[in-house]
C-alpha cells in the first residue's frame, strides 16, 4: 500500500522534513551488503558490546565504533576516545565506502565539506531502544550527524530542543539515510523498542551507523 508512495519519495530524492533535517529515503540500499559485511569486520575488531551509562544502566543497544575516534560510556560519563576501552587498541579506521556515504548524503542534504572522524555503530536486538537524549559530546555543532539504517525497521523519535517537546515518529527502513545538522542538530532524538522480525540482510538485528564530527 505504501510502495507508490515510497516509489515516488524515493524519485523525488532529499526530503527536508523539519529545518535542517533530511531523509534520502534508500540512499544506501545499493551499499548495504558492503556496509555490513564492514560491519563485521569491525566488530570483529572492536566487539559490539553493551555501554553502562554515567547514571549506572545497561543500555540495551549494543555498540563499537571506527574511525579517529569512538564512542564510550561509563561511569565516569559519555565521551570520545582514541582507543576502545576494552581492547585497549586504537578504533578500527573508518572504511573508505563509509567516508564516501556519509559525505556524499551530507553534500547531498546541503552540507558541502562534511569530514566525519567518529562512526558510531549500533545494533538493535528486538526489545532494544534508545531513550530520547542529545548528542551534545562533539565539539562543533556547526557539523551534522549523518544516520544509515541498515536491517529491521524502527520507529524513530524526532522531539524539540526540550525533552518534553511533542515528538515525531519516523518509519526508518534498510538503506534510508538522515542527515540532521543545522537547527536539528541539538534536537532530542530517540528509538521506540523495536519490533521482534526478521530481515533477508540482517537477521534479527537493526544496524545504525551514525557519521560524526567528534573533535
Ligand atoms: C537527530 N542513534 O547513536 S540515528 C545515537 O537509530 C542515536 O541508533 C539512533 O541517536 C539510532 O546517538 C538514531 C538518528 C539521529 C542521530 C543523531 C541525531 C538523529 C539525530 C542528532 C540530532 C538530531
Ligand atoms: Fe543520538
Amino acid at each position: 500500500m505504501n510502495g507508490l508512495f515510497d516509489a515516488l519519495e524515493r524519485a523525488a530524492g532529499p526530503v527536508t522534513f523539519a529545518p535542517g533535517a533530511t531523509l534520502l529515503r534508500g540512499f544506501a540500499l545499493e551499499d548495504a551488503a558492503a556496509l555490513l559485511a564492514a560491519v563485521d569486520a569491525i566488530a570483529a575488531a572492536a566487539p559490539m558490546r553493551h555501554m553502562v551509562t554515567p547514571g549506572g544502566y545497561t543500555m540495551s543497544v549494543a555498540t563499537t565504533s571506527c574511525g579517529e575516534l569512538g564512542w564510550t560510556s561509563d561511569a565516569q560519563g559519555y565521551r570520545y576516545a582514541a582507543c576502545d576501552p576494552d581492547t585497549g587498541l586504537p578504533w578500527p579506521a573508518m572504511p573508505a565506502l563509509f567516508d564516501t556515504l556519509a559525505r556524499d548524503a551530507a553534500a547531498q542534504a546541503g552540507f558541502p565539506g562534511f569530514q566525519p572522524d567518529a562512526c558510531l555503530i549500533n545494533r538493535y536486538a528486538p526489545g532494544a531502544r534508545l531513550t530520547l537524549h542529545q548528542d551534545r559530546n562533539e565539539r562543533d555543532f556547526g557539523a551534522p550527524i549523518v544516520s544509515v539504517s541498515l536491517g529491521l525497521p524502527a520507529t524513530f523519535l524526532f522531539g524539540g530542543i526540550k525533552r518534553t517537546d511533542p515528538t515525531l515518529k519516523l518509519r526508518l527502513a534498510h538503506g534510508d539515510v538522515v542527515v540532521w545538522g543545522g537547527p536539528a542538530r541539538l534536537r532530542f532524538h530517540g528509538v521506540l523498542p523495536l519490533a521482534h522480525g526478521t530481515h533477508p540482510v540482517t537477521g534479527a538485528y537493526r544496524i545504525n551507523l551514525t557519521f560524526r564530527k567528534a573533535r
